[in-house]
């Protein structure tokens, strides 16, 4: 009984595997990231505690069923820059390419509050 529940376990990963090929894409991005600077370290800590809580499900492809099994086997395709550019945009409101200490901690504290 316990190989049965084993092998129902893994099947959604067999499946995710197989849907995407297996393993790693990689996919050429000709975005830059966005030229930013911190006004602090602290500014910098906050914003990256920030990134670190972003909801990252719209900048990541395979959705649905295979969401899960295809995060951890890293088959799915993150845009990494893509993302990074969205929450440097957020960030820099008043758009002056500086992140400052206020604007980091109203990112980091809005994410915070969306994740939960
Ligand atoms: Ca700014």
């Amino acid at each position: 009984m316990k190989t049965v529940w084993l092998a129902l376990a893994a099947l959604p990963l067999v499946c995710g595997c197989l849907v995407m090929g297996g393993g790693n894409r990689l996919r050429y991005v000709a975005t830059p990231r966005l030229e930013v600077s911190f006004s602090s370290i602290a500014a910098a800590d906050e914003f990256y505690r920030g990134i670190a809580a972003a909801d990252r499900g719209d900048y990541t492809e395979g959705g649905g069923f295979f969401v899960i099994p295809l995060l951890v086997m890293g088959g799915a395709t993150f845009h990494e820059t893509e993302f990074y550019n969205a929450q440097v945009r957020r960030t820099d409101v008043d758009r002056d390419t500086v992140i400052s200490d206020a604007e980091a901690a109203a990112y980091r504290a809005a994410m915070e509050a969306e994740k939960k």
